[in-house]
């Protein structure tokens, strides 16, 4: 939904700036005085900038309390915590099976080289990622909602067989 109405506004901004550039350079050709626009011009540079400031000051401040990130806050011990480490070209998992709705901590490692540690849905649409670094642990915290057999891609090209680093996580029901 939000990527459609980005896409709309961009459309229309792009359009916008369109029509600007060829109002600018259709007018080009014709001699101003260019005194009197100066007036003008700096009382709307100081409308526009400040209305700008008005309309988004209170955007921002809304929109980033409701980051569509979950909230790093975790009960300790609560996570079930698998590692995965990324080889050059396969994951190594502790675990490859998990319960749907209960929060999954992954502990994300690299042996070689840096590879991307991305979660798939059953739809092959991308749940959750971080990166798999040499020398680093990223903790990534997910909670399954739907069960299903999940994929773990690799999202940083990470040499020849980077596409044939798959491996399944399977997501099973509570009961
Ligand atoms: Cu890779």
């Amino acid at each position: 939904m939000y990527q459609d109405i980005a896409w709309r506004v961009t459309v229309i901004l792009v359009v916008a700036v369109f029509l600007v550039f060829a109002w600018v350079a259709l007018g080009a050709s014709q001699r101003r005085d260019y005194e009197s626009i100066r007036g003008r011009a700096a009382r709307a540079r100081f409308i526009v900038f400040w209305g700008l400031v008005l309309v988004f000051t209170p955007i921002i401040v809304y929109s980033l309390a409701d980051l569509p990130y979950p909230r790093r806050i975790a009960q300790p011990g609560s996570a079930e915590v698998i590692t995965a480490t990324g080889h050059q070209w396969r994951w190594e998992l502790s675990k490859n099976q998990v319960v749907a709705g209960r929060p999954v901590e992954f502990h994300v490692e690299a042996a070689d080289v840096t590879h991307g540690f991305g979660i798939y849905d059953t739809q092959l649409r991308l749940v959750a990622q971080t990166q798999a670094m040499p020398g680093y642990t990223n903790v990534l915290r997910h909670t399954f909602k739907q069960p299903g057999s999940y994929k773990i891609l690799c999202l940083e090209y990470c040499g020849l067989v980077h596409h044939g680093m798959m491996a399944d996580l399977t997501v099973v029901t509570s009961e």
